[in-house]
C-alpha cells in the first residue's frame, strides 16, 4: 500500500469526523424533530444527519476533488483518483434522536474497492477508533486486541434489528434462540460502534443483518485490524446479508450457529 497516501487519508478523515462530531454533539437542537423518512416510517433522517454529511462531504471534496462518495444520506459519486469515500454522517440516528449517546461518525476510505483506512468518532464517549489495512487498529494512541471466549456459551454478542417489521419478525426468531447460548445480548443501536467494541475487546462478537456498507466499512476495518475475524454466511464476506464479526475461537461456532438459525433470511 501507498502509506503516503494512506497518511494522507488517515489524517482527512480523522480530522472530518472530528468536525461532524462537534457540530453533532454541540448543535443538537433540543426540540430535534424527523425531517423524513426511508425504508419504513421509524427509519428516520433528522436536520443533523443531512448537515453532518454535507459537512464531510464539502471537506473531503475540498482537499481531494477527484475522490469519489457513497454516502447514507445520497452521497454517491464515483470520482477518478481510485479512492471512494463511504460515509456514515451518524450510525445510530434513533439514538441521536432520542438523546441518547450510542451514535458515531464512521468514515471509510477504500483505494481501488478495498477498505484502506476506517475511522469511527463516538463524541459522547470521547473516543475515536482508527485503523489502516495493515497497520493495526488503534483507540486514541492505544493499540486495540480483541477479546475471545473460553466457549459461546461464555461470549457477550451484540446484534441489531432492522427498521421493516418483516425482518424484524426473522430477527426475533434468530436472537430467540441465540439468547439461550450465548452469556448474553447487548442492542446498542449504532453498528460502527458495536464493531469497535468487538475490536476493544468490549464485546466478543457482533451479527446483523441488513446493514449498509456506510454502517460497516469502517468498523470492520477497525476490527480486523484488532484480530477479529468478520464475514457473512460461512465462507462468504461480510455485507448486508449477514455481517458476523468476533474474536478468533468465537467466531467460528457464532458464524455456524448464525447458519443454522437462519440468519442471513428474513
Ligand atoms: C443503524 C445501525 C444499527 C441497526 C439500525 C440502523 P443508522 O444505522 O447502525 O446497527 O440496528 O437498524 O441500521 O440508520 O442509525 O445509520
Amino acid at each position: 500500500m501507498n502509506h503516503q497516501l494512506t497518511d494522507e487519508l488517515l489524517a482527512l478523515a480523522l480530522e472530518a469526523a472530528r468536525r461532524a462530531g462537534t457540530l453533532l454533539r454541540d448543535g443538537r437542537p433540543e426540540d430535534l424533530g424527523v425531517a423524513a423518512t426511508k425504508s419504513s416510517a421509524i427509519d428516520v433522517v433528522t436536520e443533523m444527519d443531512i448537515a453532518s454529511e454535507k459537512l464531510i462531504t464539502g471537506f473531503l471534496a475540498e482537499a481531494r476533488p477527484q475522490d469519489g462518495f457513497l454516502g447514507e444520506e445520497g452521497s454517491s459519486t464515483e470520482g477518478t483518483s481510485g479512492v471512494r469515500w463511504v460515509i456514515d454522517p451518524i450510525d445510530g440516528t434513533v439514538n441521536y434522536l432520542y438523546g441518547l449517546p450510542s451514535w458515531a461518525v464512521s468514515i471509510a476510505a477504500e483505494i481501488d474497492g478495498e477498505t484502506a483506512v476506517g475511522v469511527v468518532a463516538v463524541p459522547m464517549r470521547g473516543e475515536t477508533f482508527r485503523a489502516v489495512r495493515g497497520g493495526g487498529a488503534y483507540l486514541g494512541d492505544r493499540p486495540l486486541e480483541c477479546r475471545t471466549a473460553p466457549r459461546l456459551a461464555e461470549a457477550l454478542i451484540a446484534t441489531g434489528f432492522g427498521y421493516r417489521t418483516e425482518r424484524k419478525a426473522g430477527q426475533a426468531e434468530v436472537v430467540h434462540r441465540l439468547l439461550t447460548r450465548v452469556r448474553d445480548i447487548r442492542r446498542g443501536g449504532a453498528a460502527a460502534i458495536d464493531l469497535c467494541d468487538v475490536a476493544a475487546g468490549r464485546l466478543n462478537g457482533y451479527y446483523e443483518r441488513g446493514i449498509n456498507p456506510w454502517d460497516y466499512a469502517a468498523g470492520e476495518l477497525i476490527a480486523r485490524e484488532a484480530g477479529a475475524l468478520t464475514g457473512g454466511r460461512p465462507g462468504e464476506k461480510l455485507t448486508g446479508e449477514l455481517a458476523v464479526a468476533a474474536a478468533p475461537g468465537v467466531f467460528e461456532p457464532l458464524q455456524a450457529l448464525l447458519e443454522e438459525l437462519g440468519a442471513w433470511h428474513d
